[in-house]
């Protein structure tokens, strides 16, 4: 063979290479293209799973019990929070029969006239929340009315000497409890509280909880950073630990959700700050991966090197600020804890790839930021990483008659709980995902902590 020749084969054999790999790559595009339909059907079917369930054996009470198949009430008498919670959602997955009989039953049966103790985060991001968002769907002015109800019993809650809510009231009494909590149940109440004002024409509710978020941010270190406990007397922090995990997240998530629901000013300037030392001192950068881990509040220095499943809430934030950038790199991160183990854990050690708190109670957060990424970049990458969350989702916490927690995600061992944010959150996210629906115009929409979506209507 002459080196012409010689020349012309090693060419022809490089042509057939490179063609191969083209063809194979085509191929693996089109094998992980995603079929939306599809599973926005299969999010309905598992939904309606466990909504089923849900009636079957705990109907008008607070939770299903998903192993042992029964029930369980927060505060020893229902709150109906399954139904509440699960309203808005059954109207928008299209369960429109079984929403108005779940509206009538809620109308016809639920009162806030108890001699309870609640938790006012939970009450409102969950009862307030759900109740403001099915009436503007609904229009019905029952919801309305129980909602003005129930943010007339939860106000005496702010009567501290700093205007940080006490944790804890009672609904019947108006007596007040838990002196110590913290930003997210002291910074999580405008988004409810200001559309119950809008809504009602009733200005206190605005300002009670404005009042409360301002504090809070006033408390802020000198480097722009809370901490994790607050005492409402003294308005001292007693836990420095700073971080967008439990009892902080939800505080950031409110201070940029109100500048878009409210056009607040103030909000603008306490988001616009916060962030800034929020980039500053949590992002972390680890093996070339963006993590958001703990820093003391007054010092700035790393605690320790966590990120979990309540944390996964912020790529969704940072998109919805317009930081894309960012937001892709703390999700990529996400996708990296979650399938360690085939689903993610409540406490992560980021640095040691280490499982530090292996609950997972069906949380929402990290799908949330999924469908947040996939609405602003329309990236394919987010739905092929929505369908291994639904998937192994599916695969272990799916229970004979509902959905059901785990204790531990590497032993995937079952828990007997049910939260109603399944319903709320996990469900409706994992819909909002994979839906043919037209987009949410997110300038006019505020999804509140719990998801329940809030109309700009004023
Ligand atoms: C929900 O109640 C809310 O999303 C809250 O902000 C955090 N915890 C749960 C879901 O994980």
């Amino acid at each position: 063979m002459n080196n012409f020749m010689k020349l012309s084969k090693i060419k022809f054999v490089v042509s057939i290479f490179l063609l191969l790999i083209i063809v194979s790559n085509l191929f693996a595009q089109t094998k992980q293209k995603v079929d939306k339909k599809q599973l926005a059907n299969q999010v309905k079917a598992e939904f309606l799973h466990a909504w089923n369930g849900y009636k079957k054996y705990a109907w008008g009470h607070d939770d299903l019990k998903p192993l042992s198949k029964s029930y369980k009430d927060w505060y020893g008498e229902t709150l109906l929070m399954t139904p509440v919670d699960s309203l808005d959602t059954l109207y928008l997955l299209g369960f429109k029969q079984e929403a108005d009989a779940t509206r009538k039953y809620i109308t016809e049966n639920l009162s806030f006239d108890k001699d309870v103790y609640v938790q006012n985060f939970e009450i409102t991001i969950r009862l307030l929340g759900g109740l403001l968002s099915a009436y503007q769907m609904t229009g019905d002015k029952k919801l309305l009315a129980l909602a003005d109800d129930l943010g007339t019993r939860l106000l005496p809650v702010f009567d501290s000497p700093t205007g940080l809510p006490y944790k804890y009231i009672n609904l019947k009494t108006s007596k007040t409890k838990g002196e110590v909590t913290n930003p997210a149940e002291t910074g999580t109440l405008l988004i409810e509280f200001g559309t119950l004002a809008k809504l009602t024409k009733k200005p206190v509710f605005y300002d009670k909880a404005k009042r409360a978020l301002v504090e809070t941010y006033n408390r802020r270190s000198s480097i722009g950073l809370v901490g994790t406990n607050i005492n409402v007397e003294t308005g001292k922090w007693t836990n420095t630990d700073s971080h967008v995990s439990a009892e902080i997240d939800s505080y950031y998530e409110y201070l940029l959700k109100c500048v878009i629901l409210f056009d607040d000013a103030d909000c603008r300037k306490m988001w616009q700050e916060s962030i800034k030392a929020i980039n500053k001192y949590y992002a972390d950068e680890v093996r070339g991966g963006l993590w958001y881990g703990h820093a003391d509040m007054n010092t700035g220095k790393r605690t320790v090197t966590e990120y979990g499943a309540l944390d996964a809430f912020f790529p969704a934030v940072l998109a919805l600020s317009g930081d894309l950038d960012r937001a892709k790199r703390l999700q990529d991160s996400g996708f990296k804890m979650w399938t360690k183990h085939g689903i993610e854990p409540e406490v992560f050690d980021y640095q040691k790839q280490e499982v530090v708190h292996g609950g997972y109670p069906l949380r929402p957060e990290i799908v949330e930021s999924t469908y947040y990424l996939y609405r602003y970049t329309g990236d394919e990458k987010y739905l092929a990483m929505g369908k291994t969350f639904f998937d192994d989702f599916v695969k272990h916490c799916r229970s004979e008659v509902g959905y059901a927690g785990l204790k531990n995600v590497v032993t995937k061992e079952k828990a007997d709980n049910m939260q109603s944010f399944l319903f709320a959150e996990t469900f409706k996210y994992y819909y909002l995902l994979f839906a043919p629906s037209k987009t949410l115009n997110f300038k006019k929409i505020v999804f509140n902590t719990e998801a329940h979506p809030l109309k700009k209507t004023w």
